[in-house]
C-alpha cells in the first residue's frame, strides 16, 4: 500500500483528505489530533502497522504489518446526529465492514453487539469510536476500524478475550487489502445517510450475531445471562433475562459471548 495508489483506488469516494502511514502508534490518536487541527468530515487515517493500537478500556489491538486494515474515519457529526454514547457510529464501522464482506466478497458477517464483526462466529473486526468534545459540544467522532485480512494479523491465543480469525481464512483465498479497504469505505459513506433511521436499525438487526441465543454479558459491575431478543429503536441490546424480564443495554464497556 501507498499513498497514491490508495488515493487513486478511493477517488470515486466523497471523502476528505487522506493519509497513509506505514507505521504508527494508533491511527485514532492521529485522527484526533488531525480533528483538533480542523481536518474535515471524512479525513481518513490509515496504516500498515500499528504498534500502540487499542480496543475499548485501555484494551490493546493488534496490528501487525503487511496483514491488517488500520483506519480512523473522521465524522464531523452534524446537527442533527448528536450521539453522545456513538453507538450507533460504532455500528455505522462495524456494518459497513459486514456490508462490505457481503457486497464484495459474499461472506456471511454478523455484527457482534457493540463492536466487533464476526466471520464463523470469530472476530476478524473491531470498531472502537471516541468522541472528541469542546465543553457540551461534539466536535468530531474518530471511527477507528481494525480488520484482520490474512493469518499474521490474528493474534496467538493467549492474547485473545474472544476467538479471532481473519478474511482470507473465512473466504478460503487471498483477498487484495486496498479492494476491501475501498469496498468498507462504499458502505461506510452509503450508510452514514441512514445513521439515524429507523431503516439503520433494521440493517443492524439484520447482522446482529447471536440472534435467539443465551449470551453471558460482563459489565463494569456485573455479569449475568440473557437470551438476545434483538435492538431497541436507539439500538441498545435486548435481552430476556432468566427471571423473564426484559433488559436493554447501552454500549459503554459491556462483553457480549455466547454461552456454551
Ligand atoms: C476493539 O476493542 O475491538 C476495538 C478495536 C479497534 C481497532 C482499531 S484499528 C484502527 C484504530 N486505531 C486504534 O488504535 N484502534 C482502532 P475491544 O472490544 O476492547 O477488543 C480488544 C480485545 O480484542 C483485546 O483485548 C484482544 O483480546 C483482542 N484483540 C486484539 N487484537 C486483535 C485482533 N487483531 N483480532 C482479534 N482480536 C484482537
Amino acid at each position: 500500500m501507498d499513498q497514491p495508489s490508495i488515493k487513486t483506488k478511493l477517488s470515486h469516494l466523497p471523502l476528505g483528505d487522506i493519509r497513509y502511514f506505514e507505521s504508527v502508534g494508533s491511527t485514532n490518536t492521529l485522527a484526533a489530533a488531525w480533528a483538533e487541527r480542523g481536518a474535515p468530515d471524512l479525513s481518513v487515517v490509515l496504516a500498515d502497522e500499528q504498534t500502540e493500537g487499542r480496543g475499548r478500556s485501555g484494551r490493546k489491538w493488534f496490528t501487525p504489518p503487511g496483514s491488517a486494515l488500520a483506519l480512523s474515519v473522521l465524522l464531523r457529526p452534524g446537527a442533527d446526529e448528536d450521539d453522545p454514547q456513538t453507538t450507533r457510529l460504532t455500528a455505522l464501522g462495524a456494518l459497513a465492514v459486514a456490508g462490505a464482506l457481503g457486497d464484495r466478497y459474499g461472506l456471511d458477517a454478523a455484527v457482534k453487539w457493540p463492536n466487533d464483526v464476526l466471520l464463523d462466529r470469530k472476530k476478524t473486526c473491531g470498531v472502537l469510536a471516541e468522541a472528541q468534545w469542546l465543553g457540551a459540544v461534539l466536535q468530531a467522532v474518530i471511527l477507528g476500524i481494525g480488520i484482520n485480512v490474512a493469518s499474521p494479523a490474528v493474534p496467538p491465543d493467549e492474547l485473545l478475550n474472544y476467538p479471532a480469525s481473519c478474511v482470507e481464512a473465512a473466504l478460503g483465498e487471498p483477498v487484495d487489502r486496498l479492494d476491501l479497504l475501498a469496498a468498507v469505505l462504499e458502505n461506510l459513506v452509503g450508510l452514514r445517510e441512514k445513521v439515524f433511521t429507523v431503516e439503520f436499525i433494521d440493517l443492524w438487526e439484520a447482522r446482529l450475531a447471536f440472534k435467539g441465543e443465551w449470551v453471558r454479558v460482563s459489565g463494569q459491575t456485573e455479569t449475568f445471562e440473557g437470551q438476545v431478543l434483538g435492538l431497541d429503536a436507539h439500538g441498545r441490546l435486548r435481552l430476556k433475562l432468566r427471571s423473564g424480564a426484559d433488559k436493554s443495554l447501552t454500549a459503554g464497556e459491556i462483553n457480549v459471548r455466547p454461552l456454551g
